[in-house]
């Protein structure tokens, strides 16, 4: 199989789900640079986001639509789970973390540390204070649902998993979401357990150097 060409940032944690679905299930994968907002990126991806996959004619956007594509593609047991019950849970996860989660987690809380990081410049201290709480709100969910079950799913990883993973592992990076996360125990353990994986190492191996 040729390899699957996936554009955009290996920080960006849709791109590391992407990456992480491709490694899970054998899929041979580049990761290919693109001018964010871009006109180029317009034409890969009508609302300028990443990750972007082309595969042959196969070209998609939406995390969630890559998954499916390459878990289908892919070797080994499916990571989509082969119950009513189990798959709804999964839609319903990855549906959650795309609608709130992301944009509580990620966008109001993880990014103010990151464009720190990459401009240089101070930390914004304020809209740190003001997205804590969301961050620890939706971290706190995420752990009542782990507290349930081994896996968002069910009994065994599926691709909400791998959706979680690079949010909470890079939260985990900062002072609040590392604070937050010593007082969850069954999201802390979920983490431990996809960080066993070594496809969560490849995908993390100097991530902002
Ligand atoms: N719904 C999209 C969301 C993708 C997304 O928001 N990716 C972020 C990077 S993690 C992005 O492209 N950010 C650039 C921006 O918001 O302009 C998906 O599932 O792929």
């Amino acid at each position: 199989m040729p390899p699957i060409k996936l554009y955009g940032p290996p920080a960006s944690s849709y791109v590391r789900t992407a990456r992480l679905v491709c490694l899970e299930k054998s899929v041979p994968h580049v990761l290919e640079p693109i001018e964010l907002g871009s006109d180029a990126h317009g034409e890969r991806h009508p609302w300028h986001r990443v990750p972007v996959l082309e595969h042959g004619d196969v070209r998609l956007y939406e995390t969630s639509a890559i998954a499916r594509y390459v878990d289908e593609i892919g070797e080994g047991p499916s990571l989509v789970p082969a119950r009513p019950p189990e798959r709804a849970a999964m839609e319903q996860w990855i549906s959650a973390i795309n609608s709130y989660v992301y944009d509580a987690v990620v966008r109001n809380y993880v990014l103010v540390y990151v464009r720190s990081m990459l401009s240089k410049q101070p930390l914004d201290t304020d809209a740190v204070r003001a997205g804590a709480p969301k961050m620890e709100r939706d971290l706190g969910r995420l752990d009542a649902a782990y507290a349930k079950r081994p896996w968002l799913a069910g009994e065994a990883l599926s691709l909400a998993d791998l959706f979680v993973a690079p949010i909470v592992a890079t939260t985990a990076m900062f002072d609040e979401g590392r604070a937050a996360l010593a007082g969850l125990p069954h999201l802390r353990r979920a983490l431990e357990q996809l960080a066993s994986r070594p496809s969560f190492a490849t995908v993390h191996a100097n991530l902002f150097a």
